[in-house]
């Protein structure tokens, strides 16, 4: 597998050598900081923003829309509105900004004012996404996905859930080579809650090996207080952190080289331990 993963102006390494990468989560959404009011929400974010980077965050995710299941979209001005302003204010912070986003329009205009990757979680699969991110210079990540937060949980069906993941996976790297973008910039992400029962998803936790030495591309993965935890725990999301650590050390142990978390100052020290007996 490649050793490095290119994230616009950083190279970051992905291979056992170093300790997994943590991403961390900045949802810029009405109710993230809902405290704060709406003047003031920006500069919570930069303040949440600089707490990441203090507790060693590798890479902040931004997002402007939610994607929990049931979630509804937003326009592409508001999510503009919600996410230029913190790609302007973050940009020079010395760690490299992800964007959360499927549309191309909202792709283009944050790699333009300084943003290093694109996370999305509909794999690159709108008229145009695939298009819009051949000819920037950032990383990306494609993520499996059933259906989409509307209906992705009402009542998510595989045949063999690892194997139609590895396809969908498998199909979009190809479409991205196709394009001319380069496997260096590509990671991957089996899309845990995106249309998974419990049992899907814990195949896939299960699997993460297999998926990445089959596809051979550093892979991602979110747990993050999600209902899997919640449902494994039977405890609201104000009480998975605990069960969130102990995903996220699954999903390393297994292969993982990005998690995705809320929670960034203890998963860096819980993979900092991690990493120092694997090495
Ligand atoms: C935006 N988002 C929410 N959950 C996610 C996950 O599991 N992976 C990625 N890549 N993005 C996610």
């Amino acid at each position: 597998m490649q050793t490095h993963l290119q994230c616009g102006r950083y190279r970051l390494r992905v291979d056992a050598t170093s300790r997994p990468l943590v991403m961390g989560i900045l949802n810029i959404t009405p109710d993230s900081f809902s405290d704060a009011g709406k003047y003031h929400a920006l500069d919570s974010a930069i303040s949440y923003a600089e707490e990441m980077i203090a507790a060693g965050v590798d890479i902040i995710d931004i997002g402007g829309e939610s994607t929990r299941p049931g979630s509804q979209p937003v326009s592409l001005m508001d999510e503009l509105a919600r996410v230029m302003p913190l790609v302007y204010a973050l940009r020079d912070c010395g760690k490299p900004l992800s964007i959360d986003t499927y549309k191309p329009e909202v792709m283009r205009e944050a790699i333009a004012a300084g943003a290093d990757m694109i996370n999305d979680i509909n794999g690159f699969r709108a008229p145009g996404a695939l298009e819009a991110v051949a000819e920037l210079d950032c990383a990306l990540c494609v993520m499996h996905m059933q259906k989409d937060p509307q209906s992705m949980q009402l009542k998510p069906e595989y045949q063999d859930v690892v194997a139609d993941v590895s396809a969908f996976l498998s199909e979009r790297i190809a479409a991205m080579e196709q394009i001319g973008i380069a496997r260096d910039r590509i990671c991957i992400d089996p899309g845990f809650g995106f249309g998974k029962s419990l049992a899907h998803n814990i195949a896939l936790l299960k699997n993460i090996e297999h998926l990445q030495t089959t596809l051979d591309l550093p892979l991602l993965a979110g747990l993050s207080r999600k209902s899997m935890i919640g449902a494994i725990l039977d405890k609201p999301v104000a009480q998975r952190m605990a069960g969130s650590l102990a995903g996220a050390l699954a999903s390393v142990a297994n292969g993982a080289r990005i998690v995705r978390v809320h929670d960034v100052a203890e998963t860096v020290d819980a993979l900092t331990v991690w990493h120092a007996v694997n090495q």
